[in-house]
């Protein structure tokens, strides 16, 4: 590993703070040699308030992760050191990679045990936004604080004066800044929510940014349970990609719904030192964080918001197989897709997928959601297009669809990434009471 984004690393979301930008360029402008990191999975003390210190999970001992930065179309080695005393898997949200990277305890690859070492390679296809996170003992491990941040920069990066990651989560502390329960038996129906809301860990965190620069936020959604409905006031921002992917044109950011497991890029010129643009949430508009514009190291320069390039996703054909997914919640059995809850998976004993997909085929697939909870439904391994959606958005490629009550979304793409790929809400209670299963394409 060179030594720039050794301390880079080290430095997590520090990258966000505006001193520290030379070295996120610097991982930023590397145009060769290799992208190699290593991640420890570990036990480390944390204090979120009243001086009461607790145990997190964490990726190289800092509550906030490290935010790891690949190339589009560049090999990247990650080696990951379980320290926990419970196995544990990363999987790489949104990222078009082989099975056998794809991080799913049993499905893809043998959970890592205690004091195990295993090397994720993998050559990321799409540039934009994603995310890492456990996919083992989930409610626990994404609660206790196995997430990060995963970017991957555009071939030919695209220029930005300031490239922030905003991670959104909010974590169950209680009034003395203990652990509440991560999961209730009332409250795991819609969620049990956290009760502390922050922004790269932090609560309500001041970032600051350059003066008269070109700034691209990068939202990321790495709660188990909250949607976070984001607006930024004080200053007029573009949206510019959802879920990694760019958008055909781009549109001024009113507001978005950001579920678990899903990303918006958002870019905005910044204004003049001292200038306060605020980050806030939902109906009641809390404040999440600040970002205030400090003082430009040297002359700004003038430039135009860079049009993203489209990622190389296989266009599916107009002949399509259809196929229809129930959302339902069945009293007794809990959470299912299409009447059959997956809540086990073992190394010998895979279960039935929910559908067998023939490799290199297109497919559309009805996603009824039978429910009154919304669902952030997460395919892995490929990138979809929402063409037909009875309560929101289409005409966007991304790896996660939120369903709204009673709502449903029609999706389109090519089955074209061999495996056995799971395929379940991203509301980590739903997923592990059953409303979780997989699809096989060969
Ligand atoms: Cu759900």
């Amino acid at each position: 590993m060179d030594i720039s984004r050794r301390n880079f690393l080290k430095l997590g979301l520090g990258i966000a703070a505006f001193a520290a930008l030379p070295k996120f360029t610097l991982a930023a402008t590397k145009k060769t040699g290799a992208y190699h990191y290593s991640i420890k999975v570990m036990h480390t003390k944390h204090c979120f308030k009243n001086n009461q210190v607790i145990d997190i999970m964490s990726y190289n001992e800092t509550i906030e992760a490290p935010v790891i930065i690949a190339r589009q179309g560049q090999p990247i080695t990650i080696e990951v050191t379980n320290l926990l005393d419970e196995p544990t898997t990363i999987h790489w949200h949104g990222l078009r990679i082989p099975i056998e990277m794809d991080g799913v305890p049993h499905l893809s690859q043998p959970p890592i045990l205690p004091g195990e070492t295993f090397t994720y390679r993998f050559t990321p296809p799409d540039a934009g936004t994603y995310w890492y996170h456990s996919h083992v003992n989930s409610i626990h491990q994404l609660g206790k604080g196995l997430s990060g941040c995963f970017i991957v920069e555009e071939s030919q990066p695209a220029k930005f004066d300031a490239d922030i990651p905003l991670l959104l989560r909010s974590w169950r502390i209680d009034e003395e800044g203990g652990w509440l329960p991560l999961t209730t038996p009332k409250s795991f129906r819609s969620g049990t929510k956290g009760t502390m809301d922050t922004v790269n860990s932090k609560s309500i965190p001041t970032i600051e940014i350059p003066e008269r620069s070109l700034i691209r936020l990068r939202l990321v959604n790495v709660d188990s349970t909250k949607i976070y409905k984001v607006i930024l006031a004080g200053r007029k921002s573009k949206l510019i990609a959802i879920d990694g992917h760019p958008l055909e044109s781009y549109r001024t950011f009113e507001n978005y719904q950001v579920a678990p497991g899903c990303r918006i890029d958002l870019a905005l010129r910044s204004p003049v030192k001292d200038k306060t643009i605020v980050l806030k949430a939902n109906d009641d508009e809390k404040i999440l964080a600040y970002l205030k514009t400090v003082k430009h190291q040297g002359i700004p320069i003038k430039r135009s918001l860079p049009q993203l390039p489209p990622n190389p996703i296989s266009q599916y054909k107009q002949n399509r197989k259809e196929y229809m997914f129930s959302f339902t919640w069945q009293g007794g059995d809990g959470w299912t897709i299409n009447g059959k809850p997956l809540l086990h998976i073992s190394q010998d004993d895979h279960g039935k997928p929910l559908k067998r997909l023939k490799l290199g085929k297109s497919y559309t697939f009805i996603l009824n959601n039978n429910t009154q909870y919304r669902h952030p439904i997460h395919l892995h391994g490929h990138i979809f297009r929402v063409i037909e959606n009875s309560g929101g958005e289409v005409g966007y490629w991304t790896d996660t669809v939120t369903l709204g009550k009673s709502q449903t979304v029609k999706i389109a793409f090519v089955a074209d990434n061999p495996g056995k790929w799971m395929f379940h809400c991203h509301i980590i209670e739903h997923m592990k009471t059953g409303m979780s299963g997989y699809i096989e394409v060969s």
